[in-house]
């Protein structure tokens, strides 16, 4: 395989080809996008998140390391990992938790949080959430509500403070279980706020009991080569939704991309011109017959070339129509 430029210890594309050697030692995940979730203890760098595509079929998203992995399962976690990067996941049986998003997220991430601190890698860079029914009401709260909660009493418990959260994704996936699954590091990545944006974890109260626990990005300096890794980003500006039509909501978003590039500084800008320059893009679309003209608008606003896929997701609040996140990677 050709080595890039610059290099770094892992990296993140969209494996188009469709033949992969069952194996690979260079490999620390393989993150596949269908109708349910799946992973398993015995191969812990393969997973399947329950996000179905929208344009089949959607190529799997590999990371793949400058060195051989080591891989584990420990308390719940799988995990892979070479010498600087840590991949870990947990899949949550909300069932265990009498369907307690609250009582599922803080177990969740009280075993994740021991594990990758465990493991000899204190860094959380980027983490994704997904669970179904995000909206669903229960006790007054929503379930992305209850989640947030949950996943704040660990995050508070470690102590994990406001400058140190990663950027992160919350999605609504189409069937049962919680899974996150992160990177972390041995050493720290810069916290990148969207000066657009009231910081979500400032959100004034009324979005919820307990603010959500996330960064807008987060820049790393590997040694030889910068990565940014963009937060699940919608049409908020302040701390408000705007817009009701979809379209509008991503133009919002491809300026709040833009604003994000921006904020990284020069190291990032200088390579990532425009978001059509990130290595990949996922858009996570709320109601599937919006697809063919998000795709047309992100097209003609990033080019035909960006590697971006689709994906049929429900986004955290109601008035929320679309969310795409990046990463250069
Ligand atoms: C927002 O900006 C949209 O709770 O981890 C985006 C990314 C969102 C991550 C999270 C939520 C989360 O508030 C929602």
């Amino acid at each position: 395989m050709a080595h890039p430029l610059h290099s770094a210890p892992l990296t993140i594309r969209f494996q188009q080809e469709v033949t992969l050697p069952e194996q690979d030692p260079h490999r620390l995940a393989l993150i596949h996008f269908g109708q349910e979730n799946r992973v398993d203890p015995a191969d812990p760098v393969t997973l399947t998140v329950a996000l179905p595509p929208l344009a089949a079929p959607a190529p799997p998203e590999l990371w793949l390391a400058d060195q051989p992995v080591t891989t584990g399962f420990e308390d719940g976690v799988g995990y892979s990992h070479t010498d600087q990067a840590l991949f870990g996941w947990i899949l949550v049986n909300e069932g265990d938790f009498d369907q307690d998003i609250n009582q599922a997220a803080e177990y969740a991430y009280d075993r994740l949080l021991a594990v990758h601190r465990n493991l000899g890698f204190p860094h959380l860079l980027r983490i994704w959430n997904y669970f179904p029914d995000l909206h669903q009401e229960v006790d007054g709260l929503d379930r992305y509500q209850a989640f947030c909660l949950g996943r704040h009493r660990a995050l508070e418990r470690v102590p994990l403070t406001e400058g140190e959260l990663p950027a992160a994704t919350a999605i609504g996936t189409t069937a049962p279980g919680l899974l996150v699954y992160f990177l972390a590091g041995r050493t720290p990545g810069i916290q990148i706020e969207n000066p657009r944006q009231v910081s979500a974890f400032h959100y004034p109260r009324r979005y919820g009991p307990k603010s959500p626990s996330f960064s807008r990005a987060t820049l790393k300096h590997w040694p030889d080569q910068p990565h940014l890794y963009i937060s699940g980003t919608a049409s908020i500006v302040g701390h408000e939704t705007l817009h009701t039509d979809v379209l509008t909501q991503l133009d919002e978003i491809i300026e709040n991309l833009r604003t994000l590039i921006q904020a990284a500084g020069d190291d990032i800008r200088h390579q990532v011109h425009t978001p059509g320059h990130l290595s990949m893009l996922k858009v996570y679309v709320r109601h599937e017959a919006d697809h063919a003209a998000i795709q047309a608008r992100l097209e003609a606003a990033l080019g035909t070339q960006a590697p971006v896929i689709y994906l049929r997701g429900d986004v955290c609040r109601h008035d929320l129509l679309v969310e795409i996140e990046g990463l250069y990677a």
